[in-house]
């Protein structure tokens, strides 16, 4: 088998590459581990920054989310049983976000990958990457049980956090940055109404989130220990805990519903520079985690595909690998960005459990700060709404 770009992974990064390297005229195939069903079961984010949206938008993948999306002009934050605050981000920025499930993305790009018969094996096993240091880079790995060798001129790791993709850079090449924290999110889908708004709360008794996916569907998550197994966490535990974490006049209108999906993520921070070695690149969760506070982990993975989708055109119809060898360095601007922004909110709403009596107080008092400052509103609406791509 023989491509242009070889992309490992079928999540948003690789899929949306795909596409945009399509309307670019450049051919790719894509090879996943997974099934389709699998792929599109994984419940995880929901919030796209306008910038996102701008991209999706522009590639002709928007009609469904500008249809079933949510608009929001900014996000609540309530502390400790107080009144709440809004961070209004639209009016401050002009930039408002989207609520729309990842799964939903996954599904639209699907169906564009469908729709242009794009090249896409599913079921691909044990892949190792080859002469990535040489000018003609290959894949060896199994798909129905036989051995194959895919041939290219570039290969793509999109293949998340535990891809091999990162792991064939040469020792010495990486460098590794990461901060594991103490604590997980218990998610749960139900199919109650909603919030109005993303509402982000913390509280001693520890952090929890209150989001939607559409006007029927809510999305829901706690702080747990890491320990915590989802056998530990029936509904009727879930919602009371949740409740007690939003100020009254928030868990009043806070309505309860059997979860149809429930699932524990640990939180993360990683970064591997640089992102690229030779003729391999990285994009998405194989170079970089966040810890979901932020809503950026998705967010990331579109706009490394958009820069690199455009270094891809430039060096196929330009000759030119100008953009190519800055990929790195300006994808690298604006994770550290988002990386950053991230730990922020993390450090600032969630309940540390080994977090010292100062520590505690500070993080408080931070809060009041917040909802008292409109410039501390600013800067954080500012950070929650994302870089600008760079031109
Ligand atoms: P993905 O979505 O992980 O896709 C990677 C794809 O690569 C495939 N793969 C392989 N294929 C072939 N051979 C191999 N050896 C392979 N190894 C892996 C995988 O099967 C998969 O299909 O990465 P991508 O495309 O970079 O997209 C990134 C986003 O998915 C991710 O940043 C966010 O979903 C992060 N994230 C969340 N972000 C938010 O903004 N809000 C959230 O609430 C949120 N929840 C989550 C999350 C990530 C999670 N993970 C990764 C465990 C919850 C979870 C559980
Ligand atoms: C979600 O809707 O799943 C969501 C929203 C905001 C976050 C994380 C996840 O910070």
């Amino acid at each position: 088998m023989k491509t242009q770009i070889a992309i490992i992974g079928a999540g948003p990064a690789g899929l949306l590459l795909s596409h945009l390297l399509h309307r670019q005229g450049i051919h790719s195939i894509v090879l996943e581990r997974q099934t389709r069903d699998h792929v599109l079961s994984r419940i995880r984010a929901g919030v796209l920054e306008s910038t996102s949206v701008e991209v999706l938008r522009a590639a002709g993948l928007a009609d469904r989310m500008d249809r079933e999306g949510h608009p929001h002009d900014g996000m609540r934050i309530a502390w400790a049983g107080r009144d709440s605050f809004y961070v209004n981000s639209g009016q401050m920025l002009g930039r408002p976000f989207v609520t729309y499930g990842q799964t939903q993305i996954q599904q639209d790009l699907f169906a564009a990958a469908d729709a242009r018969g794009q090249s896409l094996l599913h079921g691909v096993h044990g892949i190792t990457l080859h002469g990535i240091d040489g000018a003609s880079p290959s894949l060896a790995f199994t798909h129905q049980s036989e051995n194959r060798e895919l041939k290219c001129d570039y290969i793509v790791g999109c293949d998340g956090f535990h891809g091999p993709s990162r792991r064939a850079m040469p020792a010495g090449v990486l460098r590794e940055y990461e901060k594991v924290y103490p604590f997980g999110w218990l998610g749960i889908m139900a199919r109650v109404k909603p919030l109005d708004d993303v509402t982000y709360a913390y509280h001693p008794r520890g952090f929890a989130l209150a989001s939607r996916r559409n006007d029927k569907l809510g999305r829901f998550y706690i702080q747990v220990p890491l320990e915590d197994k989802i056998e530990d966490w029936p509904d009727g535990r879930f919602w009371a805990e949740f409740k007690a974490r939003f100020p009254q006049a928030i868990a009043r209108q806070i309505e309860e519903g059997p979860s149809i999906e429930k699932s524990i993520a640990p939180l993360r921070s990683f970064v591997a520079e640089p992102m690229s070695h030779g003729r391999l690149f990285l994009a998405g969760d194989a170079a970089h985690i966040v810890p979901p506070t932020g809503a950026k982990g998705l967010n990331l993975a579109i706009s490394d595909v958009h820069y690199l989708s455009r270094a891809l055109a430039s060096r196929y119809h330009d000759a030119s690998e100008e953009l190519l060898g800055n990929y790195s360095a300006t994808a690298l601007r604006r994770v550290w960005s988002s990386v950053r922004t991230s730990w922020h909110l993390t450090n600032l709403l969630h309940s540390f459990p080994a977090a010292t009596d100062f520590e505690r107080r500070a993080q408080e008092h931070e809060l009041a700060y917040l909802q008292s400052s409109t410039r501390a509103q600013a800067a954080l609406a500012e950070q929650y709404a994302g870089l600008p791509l760079e031109i």
